[in-house]
Formats: structure tokens, sequence, C-alpha cells
């Protein structure tokens, strides 16, 4: 299983089906078989058992398959229209949100906005937060008072992974936590 096959598969299936010709349906999903015809005729030599390997060793579960094992599609991060299907969940009292400190100034005015995606992502745990905001610098994890948001009416779901997803969290929500500091790895 190779690194470049999960961040092409990631590739497509958030960002850029049409870029190798690719349609999903209006819930992000996509026959396995034609993903793996169309990837193959664009150049990129991927067959059925490297997919099947590339879902079942991602650590973070980017990548689901159906139930009956033919469509895949990515659990979260899409930068593309697509309506998951989730119903809306109670989510926890609280969530986390990693960042770099960069971004803080712009945050504490405006809240946290999706930006290029369609949802904001939070996690359920501190440490999970800290690894995320280390991919775009020095990072600082806030927590979102998630009970707050969900009794003030805001809709909650959690993608395929367990990542917990939002539409735009008011600044009202936040307090900035220190980060650990023994943690935050850059993956
Ligand atoms: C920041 C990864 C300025 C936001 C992770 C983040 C996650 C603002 C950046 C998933 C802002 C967007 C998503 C505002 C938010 N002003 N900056 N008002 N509101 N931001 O990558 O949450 O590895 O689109 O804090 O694990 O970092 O790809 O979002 O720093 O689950 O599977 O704008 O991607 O998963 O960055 O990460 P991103 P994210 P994968």
């Amino acid at each position: 299983m190779s690194a470049e096959t999960s961040k092409f598969l990631s590739y497509i299936l958030r960002h850029a089906p049409e870029s190798i010709g690719l349609e999903l349906d209006s819930e992000g999903w996509t026959d396995i078989d034609t993903l793996i015809a169309k990837a193959n005729a664009a150049g990129q030599a991927i067959d059925q058992e490297m997919l099947l390997l590339t879902v079942r060793d991602s650590e973070k579960k980017r990548l689901t398959l159906s139930e009956d094992g033919a469509r895949i599609r990515a659990a979260q991060g899409h930068s593309i229209k697509v309506d998951l299907g989730h119903a809306p969940s109670q989510p926890p009292a609280q969530l986390f949100h990693g960042t770099a400190t960069r971004f803080l100034e712009a945050i504490l005015a405006e809240g946290l906005q999706p930006g290029s995606r369609q949802q904001v992502h939070l996690s359920a745990d501190r440490e999970t937060a800290t690894q995320v905001g280390a991919r775009h610098g020095k990072p600082v994890v806030l927590s979102v008072n998630a009970s707050r948001m969900a009794e003030g009416g805001h809709t909650f779901f959690q993608a395929d992974n367990g990542v917990w997803l939002t539409n735009h969290v008011p600044a009202v929500y936040l307090t900035i936590i220190e980060a650990p500091a023994a943690g935050g790895t850059c993956q």
C-alpha cells in the first residue's frame, strides 16, 4: 500500500473526480470498478487489491466502502458539493479544533469557517486536534462548546470515520486551550 495511492484516491474523491472523467453520485459514492478503470485510463496504475489495502490501512479511515463492497467514497474533507446523507447527531458536550496560531486572530473575529471544504472539521479528542493544527504550522487547540451550539440550533453530524462536521462555529462558542507540550507531531 503506498501513500501515493492513498493521496491520489483522497484527492479524486474529495476534490477532483472530473480530473479523471469520473462522476460521483450526490452522496459522494462511485463504483470501485469504474474508479479503477478511469484511474488506469488516466495513467494511475491501481488495481482492486491496492485499493482495498489502501482503505484498510488508512489510519484515519479517510475512505469508506459501501456495505456491499461495490462502492467507495471519501469519509469527509470534500471541497466538491456532496450530501453525505448522515442524520444530524447530538455531539459530545465539548469538541476540539486544531489550527495554526497565525489563523487565531481571524478565527476569534469571525469564528471557524469551512474554507475550501464543505464543513468545519472538529475532533472528539484533543490530541487529534493538535495533530490537525500542526499540519498548518505552530498548533493551537480550540475548545468548541458543542452542547451550547446544539442548544442554539446548530446541527452536527459525524462522518463515516468519526470526525464531527458542522457548517460554521461562531466565535462565541470557542475557547483557546494550550497545545499539550509533548503533542503535535506532524503526520
Ligand atoms: C482555518 C484532515 C482563518 C482552520 C484533518 C484550518 C481534518 C480559518 C484551515 C480535515 C478560519 C483550513 C480538515 C477563519 C478556519 N480564518 N482561518 N475564520 N476558520 N480556519 O485543511 O480542519 O488528513 O481545510 O483552522 O484531519 O485543518 O485530510 O481544515 O487551519 O479532519 O484526512 O483554516 O483534514 O484530514 O484547513 O482539516 P483545512 P482542517 P485528512
